[in-house]
């Protein structure tokens, strides 16, 4: 499937609440793809039609803020699977990060993370707003978030993305 992110963030949109999301109906978007191939036969009725239809769910919008140094809100619920499109908005006065955790994995401290337990990372500098498109992990349950700018997490930069079926 590929789909602009421009036409993604403006339909996004739609699924802002105000301090963080909640699951919103989730309206199915339903693309009818007509391929119809005609073959102009010498004489013969020979036409062939193909019809596909494709289902294909509507982007979830997630709005993180950073602040020094905690995230708002502190959790997000997220249709399992769901293509996120998620604003991290970096309202603090240092460079914050948003990493989502692999496997329901808890990491305490940052000496305990390693790149191969990062699903997902988001960064932004003092005042910038960063956006990424991603899908959510399939298996239901609490991913940890957290800052891994040196210090944050100790700090108290954790959050949880939670995944539903
Ligand atoms: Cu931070």
């Amino acid at each position: 499937m590929s789909v602009g992110l421009r036409h993604l963030q403006a339909r996004k949109l739609e699924w802002h609440t105000e301090g963080g999301t909640r699951r919103t109906t989730m309206k199915k978007l339903t693309l009818l793809v007509a391929l119809v191939l005609v073959f102009a036969g010498c004489g013969d009725d020979a036409t062939s039609a193909t019809t596909t239809t494709v289902e294909v769910s509507d982007p979830f919008g997630v709005t993180a803020r950073a602040q020094d140094f905690e995230f708002i809100p502190t959790s997000w619920t997220v249709p399992s699977g769901a293509l996120l499109v998620v604003d991290f908005e970096n309202q603090g006065t240092v460079e914050h990060t948003f990493v989502v955790i692999k496997d329901r994995i808890v990491i305490e401290s940052l000496a305990d993370l390693d790149d191969s337990l990062i699903f997902r990372e988001l960064e932004a500098g003092p005042g910038e707003t960063t956006s990424d498109t991603f899908q959510a992990p399939e298996v239901p349950g609490s991913y940890q978030v957290i800052c891994t700018v040196p210090g944050h997490l100790e700090l108290g930069m954790t959050a949880e993305l939670i995944v539903e079926n």
